[in-house]
């Protein structure tokens, strides 16, 4: 379908930036899904690379799909970092954490020398935060943590639902263990400020505000693919 086929647009343009050789970070979610397949093609036809997956969910189709893979262990810096997001800005700030991979992807783009984002071009915004914001919680003290944010939040003049995330009738749990609280504050006017406060709420582990980590954008639309440079 077009959405499926969108997605692929992208994830065939972020090949063109994948060398011989790469330590390759791989994203979590249907569009980094569909470029592991594109990139196990070119694997299959000779490409050299090795990939660190951003999820477990990653990891097995990776597997599956025969893409060499290893981890953060053996190789602590990488060469490029390719992942979706739920929204990006026109500043190449991203809110991603809407499949629940958010840690793991963090710290592999962080871990990488220049992370690319792919997507739709609908996930472009002019302000982040029409998507929930994902923030991923230690489940010790998880209330605690709740109000935290939501007192943080209300000093910068932020408010909306904070809702624990479920999967089916139990909480979502995360490849990291931990819980997450989706946040629907609304338009962020200062998403630095935003991140700094969440972080220095103990409890917190991470949450879904990339910021100064993605040096492009792939956005496919009917029209054809735009590319964002930071
Ligand atoms: O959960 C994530 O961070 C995903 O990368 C998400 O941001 C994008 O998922 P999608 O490609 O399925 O829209």
């Amino acid at each position: 379908n077009d959405a499926a086929r969108l997605k692929e647009d992208a994830a065939r343009h972020a090949l063109d930036y994948v060398e011989d050789g790469m330590r390759l970070g791989i994203g979590s979610g249907s569009t980094a899904e569909a470029f592991v397949r594109v990139l196990a093609e070119r694997v299959a036809a000779g490409l050299q690379l090795v990939g660190v997956p951003t999820s477990e969910r990653t990891a097995s189709l990776c597997r599956e799909l025969n893409v060499p893979l290893s981890t953060l262990e053996e190789l602590p810096e990488l060469d490029l970092a390719i992942d979706g997001a739920d929204e990006v800005d026109p500043q190449l700030r991203l809110i991603k954490g809407g499949g629940g991979a958010l840690l793991r992807e963090k710290i592999v783009a962080a871990a990488s020398a220049r992370m690319i984002v792919i997507a739709d071009s609908s996930k472009l915004v002019d302000t982040l935060g029409a998507f929930p914001l994902p923030i991923e919680v230690n489940g010790f003290g998880a209330v605690t943590t709740y109000l935290a944010i939501e007192r943080a939040a209300s000093m910068m003049g932020l408010s909306g639902a904070l809702t624990l995330r479920k999967n089916g009738d139990a909480p979502f749990i995360t490849d990291g263990g931990h819980l997450i609280i989706d946040a629907s504050f609304g338009r962020i006017p200062d998403p630095e400020a935003l991140s700094a406060a969440i972080h220095a709420i103990p409890g917190v582990v991470e949450h879904g505000l990339f910021l100064g980590l993605a040096n492009m954008a792939i956005l496919a639309d009917p029209e054809g693919v735009k590319v964002l440079n930071s």
